[in-house]
């Protein structure tokens, strides 16, 4: 057991949830995930509601358990994905790309459980402020759009500024990190590139290979000039963003160079000149396991690590 409050919160037997990644992770991850004890999230990324509703049904016939549907509020279509979470009441959504102050009224009164990712402690307040349920802190580790301050220094700020659960993310892949994590006052972790590398993942086999092969420096961040930085691994197209960059181009040059290559790269295989969101601990990201077999590795883990933390470096002798 590795029981904390939030646990209780969302109905999980771990302090697991699994990113909720645009063209990554659909309704057999997200399945997969909650029939082993975490948090299944499907992500909407820009797909229509269409898509997410039919990837809601497919997480509905494969468990009981409770998951969750992640609102990318930059999408055309958040307005109407949160119409399809309403309707088919979907016990947990997570929002990224921006505020989601406006569907909190709504989505409490569907008695669905609220819990935004943030990468500020000034909107972790106004949130909480909001009557949000848990605050994803999301450190600038993470992979795909992110802010600019790093999990380590994040989360505790986080879990200082505000009265309820806190969920770090961004850079955590194992036991070590859960660690951390619990260490630094979260009541839980998100991991997205760890999951990626789950045998359920439907992303292209050659994501889950470039994963494998990533080393420590092999991530960048493009997108500054449009003022959306997203984490990528390093191909050919990070390449030509630098040499975009270089010569002062224009936000629309830039942006041009990123139209569908998310999709590219996730479901395409493209991993030349698609955008290979992932983080940075992709580094240690080793091998393709069931999701079972992740969470139990990560709780197993973490749960020898704080004991032996205990025993080794706490004990009266030491001090
Ligand atoms: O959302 C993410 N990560 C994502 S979304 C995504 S899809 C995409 N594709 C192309 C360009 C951009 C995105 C890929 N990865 N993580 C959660 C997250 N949310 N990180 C940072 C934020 C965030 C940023 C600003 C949340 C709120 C926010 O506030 C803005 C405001 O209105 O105050």
């Amino acid at each position: 057991m590795l029981k904390t409050p939030l646990c209780e919160l969302l109905g999980i037997e771990y302090p697991i949830l699994q990113g909720g990644m645009a063209w990554v992770a659909t309704g057999e991850l997200a399945a997969a995930v909650s029939l082993a004890g975490g948090l299944g999230i499907i992500g909407a990324g820009n797909a229509p509601p269409q898509w997410v509703q039919g990837e809601i049904r497919k997480v509905k016939s494969l468990t009981g358990r409770p998951f969750g549907v992640n609102v990318m509020l930059m999408s055309p279509f958040a307005e109407q994905v949160m119409e399809v979470v309403l309707k088919e009441r979907v016990p947990v959504v997570t929002t990224g790309a921006g505020n989601p102050g406006k569907y909190i009224p709504d989505l409490k009164e569907n008695g669905t459980k609220i819990v935004p990712v943030v990468s500020s402690v000034a909107l972790a307040k106004r949130l909480a402020r909001s009557g949000v349920d848990a605050i994803i802190a999301e450190g600038m580790e993470s992979g795909g759009h992110i802010g600019q301050i790093t999990t380590m220094v994040l989360v505790p700020q986080v879990v200082d500024a505000v009265d309820l659960p806190v969920i770090a993310a961004g850079g955590i892949a194992d036991g070590r990190g859960l660690a951390a994590a619990l260490t630094l006052g979260a009541q839980g972790v998100q991991m997205g590139t760890r999951f990626m590398c789950a045998d359920e993942c439907t992303v292209h086999p050659n994501v889950k290979q470039m994963i494998l092969g990533a080393k420590d420096r092999d991530t960048a961040v493009t997108g500054e000039i449009t003022g959306h930085p997203v984490r990528v691994l390093r191909n050919k197209l990070v390449k030509r963003y630098e040499e975009l960059a270089a010569v002062g181009a224009s936000a629309a040059e830039v942006e041009e160079l990123g139209v569908g290559a998310l999709r590219a790269a996730m479901r395409d295989g493209d991993t030349e000149f698609g955008s290979v969101m992932a983080g940075q601990i992709a580094a240690v990201v080793n091998e393709i396991i069931p999701a079972r077999d992740i969470i139990h590795q990560v709780v197993a883990d973490a749960k020898q690590i704080l004991a032996r933390a205990a025993t080794r470096y706490c004990s009266q002798e030491t001090m």
